[in-house]
């Protein structure tokens, strides 16, 4: 192995030695601990060292880095305190995670690392996002990701890197290609001579290099960070190493060729730049002997803390109360004073608008949503007043988009996402429902992001273009779920969701757009996030609705005068007003839950529930439910309209009544 260290210092060489005998000395521990049962599970990086390190160490110490599992060396780099980072592998309260995490998955905002979930993929587009608030901000920084070679087939590597090369986003994207992914070899993975040539189908450039030589990669990333710098763009990395233990300690590693352990021993990136640094004589073997035994005592020392860790003391409270960032608290409310008439989809724009005002760090990122102003027009105009830095025109990747999101928050960022139609939220499902939501029970850090969802049928669009597909999110913990019916509503409640830390759905109805208007106060104000309205009193019947639902049950009662309805508009269904929903049941004793949604799984069967649970006693007859039919939504309008829950509303009033 030929070593170059070019103008690095002796200092500089021997704080790389150390750095780099760290981790591997750290990881022969924890085998051994593995084999006494003392860890539970142990993904090895042993081989593979020099990448993780030269990669840390080149870049500034306040730069993002997006590691994996077999990066210890990053956290390492990063200072990370070793007793902490054992506490977190054994699952203590004391690691950096409160035990809710395992080994890797985890992040820390005071060392900018953001660790991954166990999808592989994700982390790349929180790069872009990171590196854009860096863009935005005019700073001299990248941040920089990486995946392994079997994590370059999916989407996600896809979407990011096009991402990045379309914005120009100073984003170093590290393939560290260890010859397996799990079993599978590179041949069963890619098509392509090397993996860096994917580089030119994005327009960037790339570079593949010895991943086992620490001042290759050092230099290199060096220079791969000035060149992002100054030239604002993307550079793509292959390092070529070999993973020398199995996919994780379990696994073993029969599938692997012998003559490749004894090929690749040879080049240990460890072994062979100690045999440099004796061989040039910047230190001796004495010297080797020392830096040992002191990294030997540290990890000793370190362990005993860890060792140490007080044990796990249950708090539900705090755990349920993680789940979500803290929001300011008092909402900015209304004045009703000075009101003027808008139609639902101006005052959608109107809350968008006051909130660009009202928030500079405030992007927004959709299909066509700058010159073009979006499919529905929401944000036309928007680019001429803000620019096309904060009213982005987005490729077709809405996964890397979610993610570019997370990034921007994690660098003070808000944003809003549109979803051009909620149905296609299914592509950016995962950075959804496995990072936005859990990134703050994790490691506490919130995940500032609205998504924008068009929703809903009524208008002849199809199966793909009408769906309601709230539930989906709402099983999900760390997600907020709003959905207005009246323009005044969705003002302020967009306004809300904006201004809460957490990552909120905005479910805005395409059939309410221009079909439903009313007073809408002409100042910045909020609704607040988990209150319901009572749109009437009444005394027969309950109907807990919300979105077009809400329409169709006034309808209804306009054209029965002669049945007392109680309307309840939920307009949050993530979390849900409980208390609004015990007065509904409590004034009339019979309830009908009422959604476009189909009915199996949908929102109605949770309220439901609790009022089984919880209001039994103020039951006249059992909760009943009006939902859409369990098919696809179809395309022909009497078809629709049979589809839809409006169909049988009557039928299910009637049938409650007669109890
Ligand atoms: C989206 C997704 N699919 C499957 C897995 C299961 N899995 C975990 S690691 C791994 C192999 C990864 O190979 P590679 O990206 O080359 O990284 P390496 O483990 O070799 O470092 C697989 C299939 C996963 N974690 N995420």
């Amino acid at each position: 192995m030929q070593f170059e260290r070019k103008a690095l210092s002796d200092e500089k060489l021997i704080d790389l030695y150390r750095n780099l005998l760290l981790p591997r000395m750290i990881e022969e521990k924890m085998l051994l601990l593995l084999r006494q049962g003392r860890i539970s599970k142990w993904f090895s990086g042993i081989g593979q060292e020099a990448i993780a390190v030269g990669a840390a160490n080149a870049l500034d110490e306040d730069e993002w880095i997006m590691p994996l599992h077999r990066n210890l060396g990053v956290f390492t780099s990063r200072g990370l305190a070793l007793s902490k980072l054992f506490m977190q592998w054994q699952g203590n309260r004391d690691g950096y995670s409160k035990g809710r995490e395992r080994s890797f998955h985890f992040g820390t905002r005071e060392h900018h690392v953001c660790g991954m979930i166990s999808h592989l993929g994700p982390q790349l587009a929180i790069a872009d996002g990171v590196a854009l608030a860096y863009k935005l901000r005019k700073e001299k920084k990248v941040s920089l990701a990486f995946t392994g070679e079997g994590g370059t087939s999916e989407g996600d590597f896809h979407e990011a890197m096009n991402v990045a090369a379309v914005w120009d986003l100073p984003v170093i994207f590290l393939i560290e290609n260890n010859g397996y992914g799990l079993s599978t070899p590179v041949n069963e993975q890619y098509r392509v001579e090397s993996l860096v040539e994917k580089a030119k189908g994005y327009g960037m450039d790339g570079v593949q290099i010895d991943g086992n030589n620490i001042l290759t990669v050092y230099d290199t990333i060096k220079g791969i960070r000035d060149y992002c710098i100054r030239e604002q763009k993307p550079y793509l990395v292959e390092c070529l190493t070999f993973r020398m233990r199995g996919h994780e300690e379990a696994s073993g590693t029969k599938y692997v060729p012998k003559e490749l352990f004894d090929e690749w021993g040879k080049k240990d990136p460890v072994l062979n730049f100690e045999l440099f640094l004796i061989k040039q004589k910047i230190i001796d073997s004495e010297r080797v002997q020392k830096i040992r035994e002191e990294i030997k005592q540290h990890i000793e020392s370190e362990l005993q803390s860890g060792f140490n860790a007080k044990p796990m003391i249950i708090d539900e409270e705090e755990e349920l109360n993680d789940v979500y960032a803290n929001t300011k608290g008092k909402v900015q409310s209304p004045n009703y004073k000075l009101q003027t008439e808008k139609r639902f989809i101006d005052a959608i724009k109107e809350g968008l608008h006051q909130s660009m005002i009202q928030q500079p760090k405030l992007v927004l990122m959709g299909q066509d949503i700058a010159e073009y102003g979006g499919a529905f027009k929401i944000t036309e105009g928007f680019v001429q007043e803000f620019g096309k830095e904060r009213v982005r025109n987005t490729p077709l990747c809405e996964s890397a988009i979610v993610g570019t999101a997370l990034g921007l928050s994690l660098e003070g960022f808000k944003s809003v996402m549109e979803m051009q139609f909620a149905d296609f939220v299914t592509v950016g499902f995962n950075q959804i429902v496995n990072n936005l939501a859990k990134i703050n029970y994790r490691w506490g850090q919130p995940a500032d992001v609205v998504i924008r969802m068009p929703t809903g049928a009524g208008v002849g669009a199809g199966p793909f273009h009408s769906q309601s597909n709230e539930a989906w999110f709402t099983h999900v913990p760390g997600l907020k779920v709003v959905y207005p019916s009246t323009p005044a509503d969705a003002k302020g409640l967009l306004i809300a969701a904006i201004n809460d830390p957490n990552p909120v759905m905005y479910f805005e109805h395409k059939a309410l757009y221009r079909s439903v208007s009313g007073a809408v106060p002409n100042e910045y104000y909020e609704i607040e996030i988990g209150k319901a309205r009572v749109v009437q009193e009444g005394d027969d019947l309950s109907i807990i609705t919300y979105g077009a639902g809400v329409h169709w049950a006034e309808d209804y009662a306009a054209e029965h005068p002669e049945i007392s309805l109680y309307i309840l508009d939920l307009r949050t269904l993530l979390p849900l007003d409980y208390v609004a929903i015990r007065n509904a049941v409590g004034a009339t004793g019979k309830v009908l839950i009422l959604h476009e949604d189909t009915l199996a799984g949908g929102i109605g069967g949770e309220v439901a529930a609790w009022i089984g649970e919880h209001c039994f006693e103020m039951l006249d007859a059992p909760v009943l439910r009006c939902a859409s039919l369990d098919t696809p939504i179809p395309f022909n309008i009497e078809l629709e309209n049979n589809f839809l829950a409006r169909q049988r509303l009557g039928e299910v009033v009637e049938k409650l009544l007669g109890y």
